[in-house]
């Protein structure tokens, strides 16, 4: 029954063509509130430049993250250990509530990334490395409008989706496994963006 009540609604129409879903949950925060969080999470979030491993070097991105987990976890990603920051951001508490009644899922974390300009993105890669193939990501969006592309990682079938202020997404089922996704540059001028993924670790 609340699968098919999900199925009429807008944000119940996959993205994906197969192998995969992705809901978009269009604008669910006001101009003014979005306006708000964004101020609040770039004074608020404990900002470092995030780090990969590029040919076997550790490099520094200039895109800048902060993972917050409930307990304290860490994972691999792109080849470096990242270890969780306590949930103590007030703000996170009030976003999380949010997306979590909206989309119906229980989280546990938050990985945020921001990037300053269209120079600064992150390319193709999919996230199953510590939650699992089939985990659930809610991904929300403030500031500048942004492209998230998705590539199937046989046949190289893309999809695109542009991202704007105060937008949640949910990448669920088998996205991870089939498909890549990138938050592309651009050329074009863009204000700061900010992503907020909530995730549920074991
Ligand atoms: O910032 C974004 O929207 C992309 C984030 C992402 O792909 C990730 O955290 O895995």
């Amino acid at each position: 029954m609340q699968a098919d009540l999900f199925l009429d609604r807008p944000e119940g129409l996959n993205l994906l063509p197969s192998e995969g879903t992705v809901n978009d949950f269009g604008i669910v925060l006001s101009k003014t509130e979005a306006d708000v969080m964004f101020s609040r999470l770039i004074s608020d979030i404990a900002w470092q430049a995030d780090t990969a491993l590029i040919n076997g070097s550790i490099i520094e991105t200039r895109r800048q993250v902060a993972w917050y987990a409930q307990a304290p976890s860490h994972y691999l990603h792109s080849g470096i250990l990242r270890q969780s920051l306590p949930w103590d951001v007030e703000i996170l508490d009030s976003l999380r509530a949010k997306v979590e009644r909206l989309t119906a899922t229980a989280f546990n974390s938050c990985l945020l990334n921001r990037y300053e300009d269209g120079t600064q993105g992150m390319g193709w890669h999919s996230d199953s490395e510590a939650t699992g193939e089939h985990a659930v990501i809610a991904s929300l969006s403030l500031g500048g409008t942004r492209k998230f592309a998705f590539k199937h990682k046989r046949s190289g079938e893309r999809r695109e989706i542009a991202l704007h202020h105060g937008q949640l997404i949910v990448m669920r089922g088998d996205t991870q496994r089939y498909w890549f996704h990138a938050l592309t540059k651009t050329n074009t001028s863009v204000a700061p963006h900010i992503s907020l993924t909530f995730r549920r670790f074991p």
